[in-house]
């Protein structure tokens, strides 16, 4: 490692910023893979009439159908899940990359999204494990604890610091609302009214590639949530499903065996 050259802010506004020694290193191998640990979600929100969820984690990349990404297992009615499981996903441009973990609540039909977090490949080190606990964006609570380790990344960075920078920076990131806005703390809130200074930009800077379904807004990564202003038909098509999803609910509340969809039991 390098020695520790000059002085500079680590976290500016939401943005981490790259220690001015450090450099990057391509995947060896020529594939680009980051080694994902799940661990654990906190304080989820409950999706189901029982007061609680089924929660799993799916892991989204750009250029993967949402069909064919990998998941965790649902853990039944706990919306404090430990799942301590490993996923390993491949990237086809680590520098601009961004990698959505998922929560979903499993139901007998289909599945509710009950938060996500979104992550850029481009600021992880290079074969080192780090680890964060992400406040979960989309839902009024949750947070998930995973780690991440890359056969591409940072190094020569200021030892153990750029690290340590890693991990409060994602600790502390903002989640964003429904529509895209960031949930700033109080801390934060005062200060952008005091300066009188715009809302702070989020940290994906505009060359992210995104998952499906994702689009950035002021730096932040934002769900696209499908509009109500589809054609006739597709409406009617929605509203049935969700009609059906509800009913669904209800029989799993009650403890109705039913099988719909396919071959799920
Ligand atoms: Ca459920």
């Amino acid at each position: 490692m390098a020695q520790f050259v000059g002085d500079y802010q680590s976290v500016v506004g939401n943005n981490l910023t790259v220690p001015p020694t450090a450099k990057w290193a391509a995947p060896q191998s020529g594939t680009a893979v980051v080694t994902i640990k799940i661990v654990n979600a906190r304080n989820l929100i409950a999706a189901d009439l029982n007061g609680k969820s089924d929660p799993f984690v799916r892991v989204r990349v750009p250029g993967v159908d949402k069909k064919k990404a990998p998941t965790t297992k649902v853990i039944q009615k706990n919306l404090n899940p430990d799942w301590n499981e490993v996923i390993s996903v491949k990237l086809s441009n680590p520098r601009t990359d961004v990698i959505v973990l998922e929560v979903y609540d499993k139901d007998k039909i289909g599945e509710d999204l009950i938060g996500y977090t979104a992550i850029h490949a481009g600021l992880l080190p290079y074969e080192v494990e780090v680890f964060s606990t992400e406040k979960l964006s989309y839902v009024p609570h949750g947070e998930l604890t995973i780690s991440m380790k890359a056969n591409f990344g940072l190094f020569e960075y200021p030892t153990p610091r750029y690290l340590h920078d890693y991990t409060n920076w994602r600790n502390n990131l903002p989640p964003v609302s429904k529509n895209g806005k960031a949930k700033n703390d109080k801390k934060h809130k005062s200060a952008e009214k005091k300066n009188k200074t715009a809302k702070a930009a989020g940290p994906f800077p505009g060359d992210s590639a995104l998952p499906k379904g994702y689009h950035l807004k002021n730096g932040f990564v934002k769900k696209e949530i499908k509009g109500v202003t589809l054609k006739d038909g597709k409406k009617t098509a929605k509203g049935a499903f969700k009609v059906l999803k509800t009913v669904g609910k209800v029989m799993d509340k009650l403890g109705v065996e039913i099988s719909i969809g396919e071959g799920e039991e």
